[in-house]
């Protein structure tokens, strides 16, 4: 990754996983414009970089994956402006959900707001047993805006995210395990764990591994079984499908070529 950024840190390690960091940790590493612009950047870096298996998003520092959008630009904003920022943030974050390599959260602390729905726009999450989870808008006078009253009430079902979404309070990272908030707790680093995830799903078929993020994302599209039964087909026709269903047959490990 040539692109040089200066609220972001973009690494990609030679399995081909890239972790990127959010880096403000002053500030709790709060999004700000400039960091949702490098964020923007950044993700269609990624997607061009033919070398970048699976991404792991995380935060600078120990205390906070990102504390939510920047209150100091917050308060500034009118009716007009404030739908803008709104949508601009919507679409960075759908564009990571939208990756067709698989995407980790790792959460190492306070993911707060803006922090909370930049989670849950990766495809998994895995928490620090210390992090902590919530969506405290209304105490600002406002409502998420990043696409946290969509997903979270996707992750966690209507009431749930409407209780969470009204009382504002934050949940540990037990409490959001329980509720389907996040996928995995640990005591070690967040990051770790999710490295050592992405190497797991990294061994499978990667067309395959694309083509089941694409069928969930069409989950509740109405087109969704039309979808799964279109790219079941797409996948029998690679010679990952013949390898790995070969390697079964003849008790073997599959080498998979992403073809
Ligand atoms: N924005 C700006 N600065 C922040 C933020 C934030 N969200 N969070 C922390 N900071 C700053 C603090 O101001 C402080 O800066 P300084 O040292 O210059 O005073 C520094 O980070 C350290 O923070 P604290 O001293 O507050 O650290 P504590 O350990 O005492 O507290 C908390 C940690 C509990 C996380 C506390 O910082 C906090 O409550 N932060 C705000 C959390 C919050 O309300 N987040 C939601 C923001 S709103 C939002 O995300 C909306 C998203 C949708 C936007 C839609 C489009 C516009």
């Amino acid at each position: 990754m040539d692109q040089i950024y200066e609220t972001l840190l973009v690494e990609v390690d030679e399995s081909g996983i890239c972790t990127l960091t959010i880096n403000r940790p002053d500030k709790l590493n709060a999004l700000n414009n400039q960091v949702l612009d490098e964020l923007d950047q950044a993700i269609d870096d990624i997607k061009e970089n033919y070398q970048v298996k699976s991404l792991v998003i995380t935060g600078a520092g120990e205390k906070a994956f990102v504390a939510g959008a920047d209150i100091k630009e917050l308060s500034s904003l009118d009716p007009v402006s404030g739908e803008k920022v709104s949508k601009k943030g919507q679409d960075i974050f759908q564009k990571i959900e939208d990756l067709t390599i698989p995407v980790i959260a790792a959460v190492n602390g306070y993911a707060l707001g803006g922090g909370c729905e930049l989670a849950m726009a990766c495809h998994l999450r895995i928490a620090f047993e210390k992090a902590a989870f919530g969506l405290p808008e209304v105490s600002l006078g406002l409502i998420p805006g990043y696409g946290g009253t969509q997903r979270l009430t996707r992750l966690v079902g209507r009431g749930k995210a409407l209780e969470l979404i009204m009382t504002g309070r934050q949940v540990k990272a037990d409490e959001a395990f329980e509720i389907g908030l996040v996928n995995q707790v640990t005591e070690h680093s967040a990051i770790d764990e999710a490295k050592s995830m992405l190497t797991k799903i990294m061994k499978q078929g990667p067309l395959a591994i694309k083509n089941a993020i694409r069928a969930v994302q069409e989950a509740g599209s109405g087109k969704g079984f039309e979808s799964e039964a279109r790219l079941f087909g797409e996948l029998c026709g690679t010679a990952d499908f013949k390898e790995g269903t070969g390697a079964f047959l003849e008790k073997r490990k599959p080498n998979f070529s992403g073809k």
